[in-house]
């Protein structure tokens, strides 16, 4: 069994799955998968399995991090969105992204880097392994979550696509397809679809940044961005792209699609930080759900959401005042 030392941010590891029951696990699966497809070589079998909806994934091959507090509950963390792909209130993702097909699925990789390519989702993931991350989400508007992500770390993507010397920042796309999605239809719209994100080179290679393909143990729900997204948890929400359909490695900073929307409100970095305000809101503190109407449950922000330690060397030196 894999044993990673744990980083300082991974407070807690509760319930690791012994290294028996591990095993006896990957092997009924190794069981399953091969059976299925006729073939007996479990050497080629791949670590992780592509997620399916509504199925559990296969993570415990690490510990689980964990940022020691209280989960937000799932009936919370799928019926409380942004996604404005399928509308822009809280409550018509979990309504309206079930029209979205997320299998099969693939990813466009392309730009300055040695691997570009259309990736089957199944074969970006193959070479990684599943770990949890408990990390907390804190969104723009002030509320947060603490939500329980399976997924690979996004540095070890990247570093398998090789980007060159002229990769500065890598940028992320949604799929765009207003059958499919019925917030991309309205004529009201104000985004320029597709949702665009992107990150600078360092920040992406952040041990911090990864790519979620699952939430409480099991594949993603639609609505927080089947098949695949990424998560940024030193960063406002808006930052984790959810459903990608495209990699690119460039050497230009990507305009991303809420700087487009309001460039005075919403910036390239939206580091989490208390100590600059929105310009319509204050960023002290943030509703942690569930969140009561009648008695709102407030708690302070911290800078980078509490993941000083791990990301505030990214931006030394810079003004975070200006590079909001
Ligand atoms: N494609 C896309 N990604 C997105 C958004 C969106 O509207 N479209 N909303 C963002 C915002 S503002 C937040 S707070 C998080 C919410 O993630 P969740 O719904 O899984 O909690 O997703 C982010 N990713
Ligand atoms: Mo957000």
């Amino acid at each position: 069994m894999l044993i990673k030392s744990r980083p300082s941010w991974a407070l807690s590891h509760r319930h690791v799955t012994p290294e028996h029951i591990y095993l006896n696990r990957r092997r009924f699966m190794s069981g399953v998968a091969a059976g299925a497809a006729g073939l007996a070589m479990p050497g080629l079998l791949s670590a992780a399995a592509a997620p399916v909806q509504g199925e559990p994934l296969d993570f415990t091959r690490a510990p689980q991090f964990s940022t020691g507090e209280e989960k937000t509950p799932f009936k919370d963390v799928i019926r409380y969105n942004n996604f404005y792909e399928f509308g822009t209130g809280k409550d018509d993702p979990a309504k309206y992204a079930e029209s979205m097909s997320v299998d099969p699925w693939s990813v466009i990789v392309d730009g300055e880097c040695g691997k570009p390519g259309t990736y089957a989702l199944e074969d970006l993931l193959r070479p990684h392994d599943y770990e949890e991350r408990v990390y907390r989400l804190r969104c723009v508007e002030a509320w947060s979550m603490v939500i329980p992500w399976v997924g690979v770390p996004l540095a070890d993507v990247v570093k398998r696509l090789e980007p060159t010397s002229k990769a500065k920042y890598v940028y992320f796309e949604t799929l765009e397809d207003p059958e499919q999605m019925r917030g991309q239809q309205s004529i009201f719209s104000t985004i320029d679809w597709p949702y665009r994100e992107g990150l600078r080179m360092d920040e992406a290679m952040n041990e911090l940044a990864f790519l979620a393909v699952g939430l409480y143990g099991k594949a993603l729900p639609k609505q927080n961005g089947a098949p695949i997204r990424l998560v940024l948890p030193w960063k406002y929400g808006f930052k984790s792209i959810k459903s990608i359909v495209r990699i690119r490695f460039q050497e230009t900073r990507p305009k991303t699609t809420w700087e487009r929307i309001a460039p005075s409100e919403y910036g390239f970095y939206a580091n989490v930080n208390p100590e600059v305000d929105h310009p319509r809101w204050s960023q002290k503190r943030e509703r942690r759900l569930p969140s009561g109407l009648l008695s709102p449950n407030w708690i302070e922000t911290e800078k980078f959401n509490g993941y000083g330690e791990q990301v505030a060397g990214l931006y030394k030196g810079m003004d975070l005042r200006k590079f909001y």
